[in-house]
C-alpha cells in the first residue's frame, strides 16, 4: 500500500486530495497544526480514514517526526497562508510559512530520505499569483514570473526551491502551477464562495447586499476536484517537472456574478452589489488564464467542470447550506 503525507489537511484541496488517495488504496496521513486546531473534528468526519500527525510549516523538527511517523512514499505540501489579501498584512508571516515552510518540508524530506535522494516524491502547491502582471498570455511554464503580492513572492520562492532541490539533490519533485480552483469547501473568504454564499442568503432573505472590491479582475477558475487529480498525476511520471494546470478559459468578477445571481433568477445584480475600497488589493492581479497543454499531453489531464456548472453548483450548496443554518 503507498503512503502519502499531506500538509494543510483541514483546507480545500487537502481535504479532496485525501478523499482521492483513499480511493485509489493509499494510507494518507496528514499535518495538523496547533493544539487544539478546531478544524480536527471537521477533518475525522470528511475524511476518517486520514491519520492525523501534529506538525508545523515553520517548525523543521515536527516536520521531520512527522516524516518518521507517516514514512510516506509521497508527500504533498498544501500548507501555506493562501489568502492574498491577508498577505500585505501579515507578510512576514506569510512568508514564514507559504515561503521558508517549503524549504523546512523540502529538507525533512530530504533528511530523511539520506540513503536514496529518490525515495520519497515531493509535491509543492505552486500558484498562478506567481504570474502576477503578467508578461505573456495565456501563462505556460516558462512564463516569466512577476509576482504582485507577499504571497506571490513567498510562492515563488518555494517553486525555486522546489526545482532546485530537484536540480541539487536528484529528488523527485513537482511543483504545479495551479490557477484558481473552488468548491463548495472553498474558504468563505476567497470570491467566489464569498459571493455564492451571499446570493444563497439574498435569495433566502438572510442578507441584503454584497460588498465587494475590484470587479474587473479576470481570473482561469477550475473545480478543485479535478485539480488534486492532476498533482497525483504529477507524482506518477518517472521524473519530477512543473506543470501549469489551468482550464485555458478566463472570466471576470463580474461574469462570476452575472452566473450566481442566475442560479436564483436575478439578471440584474446592480442593486444588491456595492464597492469598498476596504476590498481593494495594493497591487492588483488583473487578468489569468493558463496554457495547460504540457498537463493535457503529458499527464493525459483535462478539467471535467466548467465555469457555469462549478458556481451553480456552489450556489446550490450555499442554498442548502443556509437553509440548514436558517432552520437551527
Ligand atoms: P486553504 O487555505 O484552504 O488551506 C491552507 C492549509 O494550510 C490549511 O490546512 C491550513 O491549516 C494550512 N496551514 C496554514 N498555516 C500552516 C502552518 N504554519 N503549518 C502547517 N499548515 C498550515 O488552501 P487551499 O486548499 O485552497 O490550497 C492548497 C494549497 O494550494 C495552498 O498552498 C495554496 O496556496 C495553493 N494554491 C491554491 C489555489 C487555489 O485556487 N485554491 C491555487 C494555487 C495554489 P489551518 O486550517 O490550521 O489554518
Ligand atoms: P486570488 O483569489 O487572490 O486569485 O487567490 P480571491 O478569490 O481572493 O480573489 C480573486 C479576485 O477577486 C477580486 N475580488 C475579491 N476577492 C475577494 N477575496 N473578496 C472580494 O470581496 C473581492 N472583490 C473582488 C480580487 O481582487 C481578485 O482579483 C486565490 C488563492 O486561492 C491563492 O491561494 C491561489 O494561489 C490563487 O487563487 C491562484
Amino acid at each position: 500500500m503507498p503512503r502519502a503525507l499531506i500538509t494543510g489537511i483541514t483546507g480545500q484541496d487537502g481535504l479532496y486530495l485525501a478523499e482521492l488517495l483513499l480511493s485509489k488504496g493509499y494510507d494518507v496521513f496528514g499535518l495538523i497544526r496547533g493544539q487544539n486546531n478546531p478544524k480536527r473534528e471537521m477533518v475525522r468526519r470528511t475524511v476518517p480514514g486520514v491519520e492525523l500527525l501534529t506538525g508545523d510549516l515553520t517548525d523543521l523538527s515536527s516536520l521531520l517526526r512527522a516524516m518518521e511517523a507517516a514514512r510516506p512514499d509521497e508527500v504533498y505540501n498544501l500548507g501555506a497562508i493562501s489568502f492574498v489579501a491577508y498577505s500585505w498584512e501579515n507578510a512576514m508571516l506569510t512568508t514564514d510559512v507559504t515561503g521558508k515552510g517549503v524549504l523546512n518540508i523540502l529538507e525533512a524530506v530530504r533528511l530523511y530520505s539520506h540513503d536514496d535522494p529518490r525515495k520519497v516524491r515531493f509535491y509543492q502547491a505552486s500558484s498562478s499569483e506567481m504570474f502576477g502582471k503578467v508578461q505573456e498570455v495565456p501563462q505556460r511554464e516558462s512564463t516569466l514570473l512577476w509576482p504582485r503580492s507577499p504571497y506571490g513572492v513567498a510562492k515563488v520562492f518555494g517553486h525555486y526551491m522546489t526545482i532546485n532541490y530537484r536540480e541539487s539533490y536528484g529528488m523527485h519533485a513537482s511543483s504545479g502551477i495551479l490557477f484558481n480552483h473552488e468548491s463548495p469547501r472553498r474558504g468563505p473568504e476567497f470570491v467566489t464562495r464569498k459571493v455564492s454564499r451571499a446570493v444563497a442568503r439574498i435569495e433566502l432573505g438572510l442578507q441584503d447586499e454584497i460588498v465587494m472590491g475590484n470587479l474587473d479582475a479576470k481570473r482561469d477558475w477550475g473545480y478543485a476536484g479535478d485539480y488534486v487529480e492532476a498533482m497525483w498525476r504529477m507524482l506518477q511520471q518517472d521524473e519530477g517537472d512543473d506543470y501549469v494546470v489551468a482550464t485555458g478559459e478566463t472570466h471576470s468578477i463580474r461574469e462570476l456574478l452575472d452566473v450566481a445571481f442566475g442560479a436564483i433568477g436575478v439578471s440584474d445584480w446592480s442593486g444588491y452589489v456595492k464597492q469598498d475600497p476596504r476590498f481593494m488589493r495594493p497591487a492588483e492581479v488583473e487578468l489569468l488564464i493558463g496554457d495547460p497543454s504540457k498537463a493535457r499531453t503529458v499527464l493525459g489531464w483535462e478539467p471535467k467542470v466548467g465555469f457555469e456548472q462549478l458556481v451553480t453548483m456552489m450556489v446550490e450548496n450555499d442554498l442548502e447550506e443556509q437553509r440548514a443554518l436558517a432552520g437551527r
